[in-house]
């Protein structure tokens, strides 16, 4: 019977994923976001620096200390997705992540480093630091992608421990959905959400990541853009780097953080970069963008940043010289209403 509901619901959807309330009404659910500073276009560009999407201050804040101590870009991009991996309060990364329709957390990730190597994983379950498993991937295989059992057996074959990722909340959380089962994943929950990391380290090395479990609620055995290397990241060390947020199968679509990068390549700055890739989603015949968030950053080889997303309340965490802050991004509704 919740089967049934789910499928209709979702074939009437144009992309089969609609919007929640809660996308266009999360406005108020946290104070930060009203003492943000103003994106500006002139930017000072020192390094080393971090950013990432959302609001995530602990996890720049461990990045940064990284890049201080003369880490590595990679180094930093890791081990600052991994606060979130392990919060239990952020529904949508690592553990605590909000699960499928059918009960099981699947974590998303990827990672990247300046020399273009990269490592994902996706359908992962029961692992925690899917980034950590990602680099591994990148590092220790001849591939760049693992799914599933095959990702969990390297990740469990390679030290990583097996635990259960549906916390007490989330799967309370869960049990609300399933007595409607309307198929509206959330996106935007709170304000932070998946995690995207970009970072320039004091050697002016790029390398980036991204963690998520995903859009709450998905269908078993759906993948967003989270994993998808030139989708939800991409770097290219001469140019600069993009990561994702948000509906996962639009920035697939528009394949966005490859985007991205090559406009920046062709002399865009970072801001004006995530402008086009944004106006690329909301411009295509019948797009319902209003129904949907999606949100870009980038940064480009001299350490200036951008942000810009469909609908209001998207940021990003900038660290640099010494200042580890939130920035409310510009957002296409704003003009375009
Ligand atoms: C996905 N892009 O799985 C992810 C979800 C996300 O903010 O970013 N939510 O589609």
């Amino acid at each position: 019977m919740q089967r049934r509901k789910f499928i209709k619901s979702a074939a009437l959807t144009s992309a089969g994923l609609a919007v929640t309330n809660s996308l266009l009404s999360c406005e108020d659910t946290s104070k930060k976001e009203n003492n943000t500073t103003p994106i500006s276009t002139t930017q000072k560009a020192s390094l080393p620096l971090v950013i990432a999407t959302w609001y995530v201050e602990n996890a720049t804040a461990k990045a940064m200390e990284i890049l201080q101590s003369g880490g590595t870009a990679l180094d930093a991009v890791e081990q600052g997705c991994m606060v979130e991996e392990a919060d239990i309060k952020n529904s949508s990364v690592g553990k605590g992540g909000l699960p499928d329709r059918d009960g099981n957390v699947t974590l998303d990730a990827c990672i990247m480093d300046k020399d273009g190597n990269c490592g994902s994983v996706v359908f992962l379950k029961d692992i925690t630091h899917a980034v950590s498993v990602a680099r591994k991937v990148m590092e220790d295989t001849p591939h760049v992608m693992l799914a599933g059992e095959g990702a969990k057996q390297f990740a469990l074959s390679n030290g990583f421990e097996a635990e259960d990722l549906l916390t007490e909340s989330s799967k309370k959380a869960w049990e609300v959905w399933k007595v409607e089962s309307e198929y509206k994943p959330i996106i935007n929950i709170e304000n932070h959400d998946t995690i995207g990391m970009l970072a320039i380290d004091k050697n002016g090395d790029i390398s980036g990541a991204c963690t998520t479990s995903g859009l709450a609620y998905k269908m078993q055995g759906r993948v967003g853009d989270s994993p998808i290397i030139g989708s939800g990241l991409f770097i290219d060390n001469e140019i600069g780097g993009c990561v994702a947020t948000g509906l996962g199968e639009e920035v697939v679509k528009t394949v966005g953080s490859f985007l991205v990068v090559e406009l920046m390549r062709q002399g865009k700055s970072p801001q004006q970069a995530c402008e086009e890739a944004i106006s690329r989603i909301v411009s295509k015949p019948n797009s319902n963008y209003k129904d949907f968030q999606v949100g870009y950053i980038a940064v480009n080889k001299k350490g200036e940043t951008g942000s810009y997303s469909i609908h209001q309340w998207f940021s990003m965490t900038k660290f640099q010289d010494g200042k580890n802050e939130q920035i409310q991004s510009d957002y296409f509704l704003k003009n375009n209403s």
